[in-house]
C-alpha cells in the first residue's frame, strides 16, 4: 500500500463531492484557496453544457489542516454539489415515504457509459444508480486531492502541468522540445479556452466544439502532462507495482473516458529502430564548467527525451512528459440506438443534459492525477510523516547524485 492514499466518494446530484487524502506530511501550507483554484481550473473549459453554470465549486477542508497547516491526520475535502437543491427528493439517501411515488427508473443505457454494465453488475433496475457516480462529477475529489499533492510537489521542487494537444480532427502543432518545458507556453494554455497553446489551433478547437453542439455530436480529444523537477530513482525497476511508469499510465487510465495512455511518444517510437529511440547517455560540458570555485563534477544526461523522462520504471531526472486520449462523451443530443431494459424493445438511448467536451477539464484532472502518483512516489522513497524532514533528505539525495555526477537540478 503506498504511503499517501486518495479516496473520493459523492454522486453527481448529491449533496456533495468528498475527498480523502490520508499520508501527506504535517507542516505543509495548505489553503482552500489553493484548492478552489485547481477546481476552477476544472470548470472553465469551453464545451461544457449547462450544469457547469449551475456550480462554482469550492472546497470546505473539514479535516487534516489547522490555522492553514497540515497536520499529518487524512485530509478531508467537501465540495458542494449546488444543483442537489434541483434533486433533492429524488437523490434523497432517506427511504421513500410511503405518500411519495418512486422516481421513474431509467431504463435505456447510452452506448459507451457505464449504464448497461454498471446495471448488470451491480443489479440496479434503475439506471440512475450508477450514472450518478459513473460521471465527470466524480473527477471533483481527485483535482481537490491533486491540488494538496501539487502544493507539496512544490515544495520539492516539482511542478505538474498539462495542455491540450488536439480536440476531435484539431491537432496543435507539434514541435515542443521534451527537455524543454519552457518550450510551451504555459501561460497561453491557462489563456486559451480549451487549455491550448496555439492560438490557431485554440479558435479551430472551439469552432469544432460549436459545429459538433449543432450536429448533436460529441468530441473526444488528447491532453498532454509535462512534469518537471522530479528527481531521477522514483519509482522502481525491482517490482511491477514499484514501476512509475505503470503507477502513471494506471492513474491517467482510470479516468473516466480516457481509453489511451503514452510516455513521451511511446506509439510512434514503437515502429523505429532502438538508435532512433534511445537516448544517448552524454556529458553535460555546460555543468562542469558553471562549477566555478569548486573542484569541477562532470555531470552526465541524454541527448533527447524520447523516454518521456522514465527508464526502467523510474524516473531519470528529465522531465516527464505523458499523453492521453480521451473518447468523445457517450451522451448523444442525437442519440444512438439502444435497448430499453424494462420492455426489452429497440429505441434511442437516454438523454438528459450533456457537455459537447470534456477535453479541457481532463487536462486538470490528468495533472491531478500525475501530481498524486508522483507525490506518493517521493513519500514512498523519502517517508512523510514531517515535511521539513522529507525535504531534508530529498535534498541529501540530490546532493549525493551531484556530487557523483549522475544528475544536477537545473
Ligand atoms: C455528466 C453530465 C453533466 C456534466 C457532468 C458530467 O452533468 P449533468 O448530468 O448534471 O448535466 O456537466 O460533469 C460535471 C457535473 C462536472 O462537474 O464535471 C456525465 O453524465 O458524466
Amino acid at each position: 500500500m503506498s504511503t499517501l492514499r486518495l479516496t473520493t466518494a459523492g454522486e453527481s446530484h448529491g449533496p456533495a463531492e468528498v475527498c480523502v487524502l490520508a499520508g501527506v506530511p504535517a507542516g505543509l501550507a495548505l489553503t482552500p484557496a489553493a484548492v478552489d483554484a485547481e477546481l476552477a481550473r476544472r470548470q472553465r473549459g469551453y464545451g461544457r453544457g449547462g450544469r457547469m453554470a449551475i456550480e462554482t465549486d469550492r472546497c470546505r477542508f473539514l479535516s487534516g489542516v489547522r490555522l492553514g497547516v497540515t497536520l499529518g491526520t487524512p485530509i478531508a475535502i467537501l465540495v458542494e454539489n449546488k444543483d442537489h437543491a434541483n434533486w433533492l427528493e429524488s437523490m434523497s439517501p432517506e427511504p421513500l415515504a410511503d405518500d411519495r411515488e418512486r422516481p421513474r427508473p431509467l431504463t435505456v443505457p447510452r452506448p459507451g457509459h457505464a449504464d448497461l454494465t454498471g446495471m448488470a453488475k451491480s443489479g440496479h433496475e434503475d439506471m440512475r444508480n450508477v450514472l450518478e457516480r459513473a460521471s465527470a462529477r466524480e473527477t471533483v475529489g481527485r483535482v481537490a486531492g491533486g491540488a494538496v499533492c501539487k502544493q507539496l510537489l512544490a515544495e520539492l521542487g516539482v511542478t505538474v502541468k498539462g495542455r491540450v494537444t488536439s480536440i476531435g480532427a484539431v491537432n496543435a502543432p507539434a514541435g515542443a522540445d521534451p527537455m524543454r518545458p519552457a518550450s510551451v507556453d504555459w501561460d497561453a494554455v491557462e489563456a486559451s479556452p480549451v487549455g491550448c497553446d496555439d492560438r490557431s489551433a485554440s479558435e479551430r478547437m472551439c469552432a469544432a466544439i460549436d459545429g459538433a453542439r449543432a450536429a448533436g455530436e460529441s468530441l473526444g480529444g488528447v491532453v498532454e502532462i509535462w512534469c518537471w523537477g522530479a528527481c531521477p530513482g522514483l519509482g522502481g525497476y525491482a517490482s511491477s507495482e514499484d514501476r512509475l511508469d505503470g503507477r502513471l499510465l494506471g492513474a491517467l487510465g482510470s479516468i473516466p473516458a480516457i481509453k489511451g495512455v503514452e510516455i513521451g511518444h511511446a506509439f510512434a517510437n514503437a515502429g523505429l529502430p532502438g538508435s532512433r529511440v534511445h537516448d544517448p547517455i552524454i556529458l553535460d560540458a555546460k555543468a562542469g564548467q558553471e562549477a566555478e570555485g569548486l573542484e569541477a563534477v562532470r555531470v552526465v544526461t541524454r541527448a533527447g527525451n524520447n523516454a518521456g523522462g522514465i527508464e526502467g520504471g523510474m524516473s531519470n531526472g528529465l522531465p516527464i512528459v505523458l499523453r492521453a486520449a480521451m473518447k468523445p462523451i457517450p451522451t448523444l443530443t442525437t442519440p444512438l440506438p439502444s435497448v430499453d431494459l424494462e420492455s426489452m424493445e429497440a429505441v434511442a438511448a437516454h438523454y438528459e443534459r450533456s457537455d459537447v467536451t470534456a477535453v479541457p477539464a481532463a487536462r486538470v484532472v490528468a495533472e491531478a492525477m500525475v501530481a498524486y502518483v508522483l507525490a506518493c512516489a517521493y513519500l514512498d522513497k523519502f517517508g512523510g510523516d514531517c515535511l521539513r524532514d522529507l525535504i531534508e533528505a530529498v535534498a541529501s539525495y540530490e546532493k549525493r547524485l551531484e556530487g557523483r555526477g549522475l544528475w544536477r537540478r537545473s
